[in-house]
């Protein structure tokens, strides 16, 4: 286990395992746990009587979030991205993304998992829930167990006939209407920060793959940063980085044409960066104004993923998106720095 604060990471861009490579309950306490985070930022510890302090203490030692994920996946660089932006301590466990063995506990089989853990534990699946009912609870410290049952998960089957896990209302916050004008004081905000959140996970995630993958050489770049920032053993590792770059970039050229990708996917790529900032537009420095909403997490969280990649720096030098990204990097270091 590491502790929190890392930054960003690549892998499983495909959103899902190919061949080689890659190859409940928050219990009250852990609820109680987060929002006494929270309200000792807003409070001050002072505030708190000698006897819950000491309540709290016991449980803060016991409180836990952990983050089970592969340190490249974008769905979990935006879950990092969060809970380093709203101050939330987590451990992390890196998964080996070839036994997975660290998630052996779960019939969920991808990550990001969450765990809080006080006594008994609430598993959190899928990047966007976990966000959304951690967000809720920020909001309104209603007990998680309840938020997370407003996320029902549900088997479908994908265009391909695969059965898949999804979950209702992801985007969606559980809050009343007092919580509600306090988050959104304009309605529109709402609307729009859903809107963008279910971009990045429909379209801005696929385009990771079929960039970072798009050449030999770009694909043995990625994977060799994968290697480098994963969990793998010397001989895995070695096999994942020649084996895994000359499938993911057979396998990028497939998701190109599934997500119907132009030829040149860069074009993709920078129409995204550059929608992304349109929608901001020129008179605010987030999406969510002056400070970032779940919309500005979600999209930056997923571009870091291609920090130190031929496709980052690219995207970077042909769009305008460098602005809003650096602001989005001192937002989070700051949060980071400060809670
Ligand atoms: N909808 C999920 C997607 C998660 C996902 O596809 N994760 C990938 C890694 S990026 C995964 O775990 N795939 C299965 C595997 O690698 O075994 C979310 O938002 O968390």
């Amino acid at each position: 286990m590491s502790s929190s604060g890392a930054r960003s990471g690549v892998q499983g861009w495909a959103g899902k395992r190919s061949p080689l490579l890659l190859g409940a309950a928050f219990a009250l306490g852990g609820t109680l746990g987060l929002s006494q985070t929270l309200r000792r930022r807003v409070q001050g510890r002072e505030q708190l009587a000698e006897e819950e302090q000491q309540q709290q203490q016991q449980e803060e030692e016991a409180a836990e979030l952990t983050l089970y994920q592969y340190k490249t996946c974008p769905f979990c660089s935006k879950v990092r991205a969060f809970l380093d932006y709203h101050g939330l301590p987590y451990e992390i466990v890196e998964v080996n993304p070839v036994m997975r063995k660290e998630i052996k506990f779960s019939s969920y089989r991808k990550v990001p998992i969450l765990l809080v853990n006080v006594g008994s534990a609430l598993q959190l699946n899928d990047s966007s829930v976990i966000i959304s009912a951690l967000k809720t609870h920020l909001i309104s410290r209603k007990n998680l167990d309840e938020i997370v049952s407003y996320y029902p998960s549900m088997k479908a089957l994908n265009e391909r006939g695969k059965e898949v896990t999804e979950y209702g209302n992801k985007y969606w916050l559980m809050l009343d209407e007092q919580e509600t004008m306090r988050l959104y004081p304009i309605k529109a905000a709402r609307t729009e920060e859903m809107k963008w959140r279910k971009w990045v996970d429909d379209w801005l995630v696929h385009l990771i793959s079929p960039n970072v993958y798009r050449t030999p050489s770009e694909a043995l770049a990625s994977f060799d940063y994968i290697v480098r920032e994963g969990k793998f053993g010397t001989l895995e590792g070695f096999f994942a980085k020649y084996v895994g770059a000359a499938a993911m970039f057979f396998i990028s050229k497939r998701l190109k044409s599934r997500h119907h990708l132009q030829d040149n996917v860069r074009e993709d790529l920078y129409k995204a960066a550059d929608d992304w900032v349109k929608a901001i537009g020129k008179h605010r420095m987030f999406m969510g104004g002056t400070q970032p909403n779940l919309a500005d997490l979600a999209v930056y969280g997923v571009l870091r993923v291609m920090e130190g990649l031929e496709a980052f720096d690219d995207m970077m030098t042909h769009t305008k998106i460098q602005p809003w990204y650096r602001h989005m990097e001192a937002a989070i270091g700051h949060a980071g720095a400060t809670n």
